[in-house]
């Protein structure tokens, strides 16, 4: 009996680890022939500390976790190891910021095509878990 319940709250346990992290509003940017990177964002929300460490998908050579900040009027490009998903705080990747960058697209990426790209999360236990999400290619809208 005692064994039992143990491993019952280990499986409860496990199961709310894998809900920790919410990823809403994700979208690819669409990109034009001979553009061989695009940019993917989203919105990372998690209920206790969490990290993502990395990203892939099949439609481009690889993914980077980029920041971009205008310094100067010059916008710089930084990429980071991993980003921080502090607990109840949602990041946002979005365009002017923090993005995904796909390196080496393997086609261009068309206007309500959908993409898939796997995200390699870190719980504060240090815990990893991959996420597969599929996210909608949308025509880049400018802000004026
Ligand atoms: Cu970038």
């Amino acid at each position: 009996m005692h064994n039992l319940a143990i491993s019952l709250v280990l499986v409860a346990w496990s199961l709310a680890a894998q809900a920790g992290v919410g990823i809403t509003d994700s979208w690819a940017r669409a990109t034009v022939a001979g553009q061989d990177v695009g940019a993917a964002y989203m919105t990372l929300n998690s209920t206790s500390d969490a990290t993502l460490v990395s990203a892939t998908s099949p439609v481009s050579t690889s993914v980077e976790i980029h920041s971009m900040t205008m310094d100067n009027g010059i916008m710089k490009m930084r990429m980071l190891d991993s980003l921080p998903i502090p607990a109840g705080k949602p990041v946002k990747l979005e365009p002017t910021g923090l993005h995904l960058m796909l390196l080496g697209l393997k086609k261009p990426l068309k206007a309500g095509d959908k993409i898939e790209i796997s995200l390699t999360l870190k719980d504060k236990l240090g815990k990893q878990e991959i996420r597969k999400i599929s996210l909608p290619v949308k025509a880049d809208v400018q802000k004026e």
